[in-house]
């Protein structure tokens, strides 16, 4: 590893030991599982998901889909116009929904989870450029982009290979018993949300993934991304999240990720669910979780207010990415009261 990363705890030996797997995610908020899945199947996933890419081009002319290499000047982050473009089409593809079904990670949260394991429907993919490393997605908790219940886990997964420097991802290994929500701020990268304990701790964790490799941590481990330094391949990998059944989930977990954003950048909402499931062969993954038992809560939009103040304070005093955070927002929200106010504060009148 580097100076200031260590390896991963390899927990393969622990499998078929949910006793063993509940007490190393009690102590450490993490569970690295080498292989979880079947490395053809991920690579499989993989062709399907750069092929999409590939149409959309994203990808160098002339080059395998296989090898994701990105054309650098289509490079984009998810809250830049025309990454929904792309990334909608790869999110319609029926199988990049159901690897969040492969058995093998609904087997593992069985061990975890206390009653009937719920797969989020709002399955997630990172497609993240090189070069970009701005965009990286910060130190955060999932818990307060996610909320609902903090017996709510994550699988991330790259699909493909990922080596440090295709910035994969790092935990911050600590037991959920006496963790609590941390302060997060206000950050330009992925989730918008970053943790400032995070910065130059030596006990941050990651590793040279391998396809079917899986890292599951608890909605209170803080983890980042690191930086994609590689000179032109694109980081492909998935999250996605679990929770019981029965505890409460927050409204926007139930929705497509990522509403679509119009070509000047306007906020067009949520894609709709048949849209997504448009083109599918097989209706059993459709509207499953439209079943599920527990209660459905608002989203708590108090951190996210939280960081969008920090930033209006910041791009007053001319920070550069708060700035673009609020270009971003004027764009989006041209009509409502705070675009209005980010549109006063750009230019110069707040
Ligand atoms: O892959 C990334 O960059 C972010 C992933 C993440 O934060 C998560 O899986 O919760
Ligand atoms: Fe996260």
């Amino acid at each position: 590893m580097t100076a200031t990363l260590q390896p991963l705890r390899v927990s393969n030996d622990a499998l078929d030991d949910a006793d063993e797997l509940r007490a190393r995610m009690g102590a450490e908020g993490y569970l690295f599982i080498e292989r979880l899945f079947d490395p053809d199947a991920v690579l499989a996933l993989r062709r399907e998901m750069l092929h999409v890419m590939q149409a959309g081009g994203w990808l160098a002319a002339g080059t395998d889909p296989m090898d994701g290499v990105a054309d650098v000047s289509r490079r984009c982050s998810e809250n830049d116009i025309g990454y929904t473009d792309v990334y909608h089409e790869v999110y319609k593809l029926q199988a990049f929904h159901e690897a969040g079904h492969w058995p093998e990670v609904l087997g593992l949260m069985q061990q975890l989870i206390d009653g009937p394991v719920f797969p989020h429907p709002i399955k997630i993919a990172r497609l993240w450029f090189p070069q970009y490393t701005d965009h990286t997605t910060p130190a955060h908790q999932d818990y307060v982009h996610n909320q609902g219940a903090y017996e709510t886990f994550t699988c991330w997964a790259p699909v493909g290979e990922c080596p440090l420097e295709l910035g994969g991802l790092a935990v911050l290994p600590c037991s959920p018993k006496t963790t609590d929500v941390i302060d997060h701020h206000f950050s330009l990268g992925a989730g918008g949300l970053s943790l400032e304990e995070s910065l130059d701790r030596p006990e941050w964790r990651s590793t040279n993934y391998e396809p079917g490799d899986a890292l599951v941590f608890h909605s209170l481990t803080p983890h980042k991304a690191l930086p994609n330094v590689t000179e032109n391949r694109l980081r492909v990998s998935l999250d996605n999240r679990y929770q019981s059944t029965h505890a409460p989930i927050a409204e926007g977990l139930l929705r497509p990720h990522l509403n679509k954003m119009g070509s000047d950048g306007e906020d067009l909402g949520p894609m709709s669910w048949d849209e997504v499931y448009a083109g599918w062969t097989d209706d059993r993954l459709q509207y499953y979780w439209r079943d599920r038992e527990g209660p459905t809560v608002p989203k708590d939009q108090r951190y996210a207010d939280a960081a969008l103040e920090e930033a209006f304070e910041l791009a007053r005093q001319g920070d550069p990415a708060a700035r673009l955070r609020l270009e971003r927002l004027r764009r989006r929200e041209p009509n409502s009261a705070r675009g209005l106010e980010a549109a006063a504060v750009l230019d110069g009148a707040s």
